[in-house]
């Protein structure tokens, strides 16, 4: 009888147990990367090898670009201090296996959402900084003014990117003929191009206007009007933690929440005594938003203290765009919009089950 009895008693404890465990280890597997930022003290962030506007490496070795900014963003809203960053720079190829492995945190390398990137790759885009497009470059001595007079043409296109695929697409979807001169770094393609092995080189248009300038004349070379494709650039993470994912999605869309708000880096004193609700929530002067993702409630006045704005950085690569003639409309780059940082209901807040 006592045996009887007991056996529900036990079922429901080795339940409750089970319970218990799975909280404890899903709280554990779900602040993992926190965690391990923590404990490393810096955050382990994926950059390109050097494009200009995005990431790249002067030579007293500092970083510069929107991407670089984005990582130190993170290190600033986890540490208080822009500066505990590791980046680690990786060519397209080696990218996504440095996220799945992780030797890295997040991805900020001007890497475009795609489907499969998420779907077969098990990684997880956290939001855009930047819409792009891909784009084609030729020598001005051909005189040729539209990318549909490129049938025959050698292409020097960079290995492990969605622009291999997009330039595949457009000329068979144009009936023309190509030839790509597959290249692993952007340096390499550009050099190769200059060196005359092919007749044409695409990239993302917003990386080309930057190798226009780096070739020996950039008045020798043009990009054609043509935008071939959507790219739309973001910060990219694992699947494995939505703590994590959280945090660095929040941060993106926190920081286009300030820059609509007018908040930077020079107004940021004036802003937390503003007396505007979702200036307040932002800024962490009301709610705990920050400490929801185990950060703390002034995440964002910390981002934009340290870092300030990226959008205004980006219209100097965005006018150069414009001046070679590409439609705004191809470029919204600083036209996006954050997302509200704002309880789940503001009168009657849901709560977890
Ligand atoms: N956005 C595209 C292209 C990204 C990409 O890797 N582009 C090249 C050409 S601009 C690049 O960034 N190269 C710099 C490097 O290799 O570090 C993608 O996600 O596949």
């Amino acid at each position: 009888m006592s045996g009887l009895a007991s056996r529900p008693a036990v079922r429901a404890f080795a339940l409750l147990w089970a319970l218990v465990a799975s909280l404890a280890s899903g709280e554990r597997a779900s602040a993992q990367t926190l965690n391990a930022v923590k404990e490393r003290g810096t955050v382990a962030c994926g950059v390109s090898q050097g494009v200009v506007g995005f990431s790249i490496k002067s030579e007293a070795g500092e970083w510069s670009g929107i991407d670089a900014d984005f990582c130190r963003a993170l290190a600033a809203a986890i540490f208080n201090d822009a500066t505990k960053v590791t980046f680690v720079p990786l060519s397209a190829d080696e990218r996504f296996r440095a996220l799945q492995s992780k030797q890295i945190d997040l991805l900020s390398r001007n890497s475009s959402w795609t489907m499969s990137r998420e779907t077969e790759l098990g990684l997880a885009f956290a939001g855009v900084n930047f819409y792009d497009g891909q784009g084609l470059m030729v020598r001005r001595a051909r005189n040729i003014s539209s990318a549909l007079e490129l049938g025959g043409s050698k292409v020097c296109v960079q290995t492990g990117t969605t622009t291999e695929l997009n330039l595949r697409d457009y000329f068979q979807a144009n009936g023309m003929a190509y030839e790509a001169v597959p290249l692993t770094t952007a340096d390499e393609a550009l050099k190769a191009y200059e060196a005359g092995r092919c007749d044409v080189r695409t990239a993302d248009a917003s990386a080309l206007h930057g190798e226009r300038l780096k070739t020996s004349a950039p008045n020798d070379h043009d990009i054609l009007p043509e935008i071939i494709s959507k790219e739309p650039l973001g910060p990219v993470v694992r699947q494995d933690d939505f703590q994590w994912f959280n945090i660095v999605k929040w941060t993106n869309f926190a920081m286009l929440d300030a820059e609509e708000a007018g908040i930077t880096s020079q107004t940021i004193d004036e802003a937390l005594k503003s007396p505007k609700p979702e200036v307040r929530r932002l800024l962490g002067e009301e709610g705990n938003f920050g400490e929801q993702m185990g950060l703390t409630r002034d995440w964002v006045a910390r981002v934009i203290r340290h870092v300030g704005e990226l959008r205004r950085k980006l219209r100097p690569q965005r006018r150069r765009q414009i001046e070679a003639g590409h439609p705004a409309r191809d470029q919204p780059a600083l036209d996006q919009w954050g997302h509200p940082v704002c309880p789940a209901g503001p009168l009657s807040p849901a709560r977890r089950p």
